[in-house]
């Protein structure tokens, strides 16, 4: 027994001391060539945000160079550390990741960095009280999730026109960084309005039907919201669907605002029944390539390539509905 754990404190302490030495000389480098292998670590496909993700990483492997290693975690985040596991050891050149939450794909970060590739983590991020770009990762491609949050909310205020907002709130998946920072953007400007309340904030998943479902109970206890603001377009969608099952007119008596700017959301605009959308955009594959383009020049990547985000109300959203997916 003793002996077991001793080999176990060892074996720790042997990680350990890889892990550092390993972090002392700095980020994996990456070679300058014609083609490579590309891992691109997806969390999920049930959803247009993410099709139109992988779609992009596909048409982009082409113009790329790139032999294209895709997985598709199916929603769980032990299978994604699994999946960049496996594409550790088929030896690919580098990594895209797309975190499905912030803790628990630390791990392969962590995997991938003391195997010497290089990760990119697209459009979510990890803790970064843990895991540090230009550290452990080369960046973080994606969008402020803070200030689309923010950008909801303040359309909110110069938009509602009733007495008092009361608002149910539809969060991303748990432990996502996309859920996590558009609910502190946007609960944040409603915290300093005398006539806006939360009365409601739970996860759908970023999924269609979860949305509904919840949106579905939360009506029965709040019967008097005026006001859904949902982290993404997929569970707007839901949540308009269980609001015109329960006979109210989204659009009319609730006020819909949402993050994406997918062709159901920009529909909806069109046809009243949807307020806004802040743009989040789903295109990463020309950036990917770029970036990763600019690393293996010798370039100093910054730690976060932001992306910026336009936003979709009545004004615009005919304009764009074309270039939707
Ligand atoms: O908004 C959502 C998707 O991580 C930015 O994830 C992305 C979000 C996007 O499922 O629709």
């Amino acid at each position: 027994m003793k002996g077991r754990l001793l080999g176990t404190v060892l074996g720790i302490l042997a990680a350990g001391a890889i892990a550092s030495s390993a972090v002392a000389q700095g980020l994996p480098p990456l070679e300058q060539k014609d083609r490579y292998k590309v891992g691109f670590a997806q969390t999920e496909s049930n959803n247009p945000w993410r099709i139109a993700e992988t779609k992009s990483f596909q048409d982009t492997a082409a113009e790329c160079g790139w032999d294209l290693v895709y997985t598709d975690a199916a929603g769980s985040a032990a299978k994604q550390v699994s999946d960049v596991e496996s594409m550790i050891a088929q030896g690919v050149d580098v990594i895209f990741l797309a975190p499905r939450e912030e803790r628990p794909l630390i791990p392969a970060v962590m995997r991938a960095r003391a195997a010497g590739i290089p990760t990119f983590l697209v459009d979510r991020s990890v803790d970064p009280s843990v895991a540090k770009a230009g550290e452990h990762y080369v960046t973080f491609m994606g969008s402020d999730f803070v200030d689309q949050g923010r950008r909801a909310a303040e359309w909110l205020v110069e938009n509602f026109e009733g007495e008092k907002a009361v608002i149910i709130e539809l969060e991303g998946t748990t432990g996502s960084s996309p859920a996590n920072d558009r609910k502190k953007g946007f609960d944040d400007v409603i915290a300093q309005q005398d006539n806006m309340e939360i009365v409601a904030s739970r996860s759908g998943d970023f999924a269609r039907d979860t949305g509904r479902q919840v949106m579905e109970t939360l009506l029965q206890a709040h019967p008097d919201v005026n006001v859904v603001y949902a982290h993404n377009d997929e569970m707007a969608i839901g949540a308009i669907a269980a609001l015109e099952a329960a006979g109210r007119k989204p659009g009319e008596d609730v006020t819909i605002v949402s993050i994406d700017g997918t062709r159901d959301a920009l529909q909806a605009i069109i046809d009243g029944k949807m307020g806004v959308t802040v743009e989040s955009s789903p295109f990463f594959g020309p950036l990917a390539c770029e970036t990763m383009k600019r690393y293996a020049a010798g370039e100093t990547i910054e730690p976060w390539v932001k992306v910026e985000d336009r936003i979709f109300t009545a004004d615009n959203a005919a304009d764009h509905i074309d270039e939707a997916y």
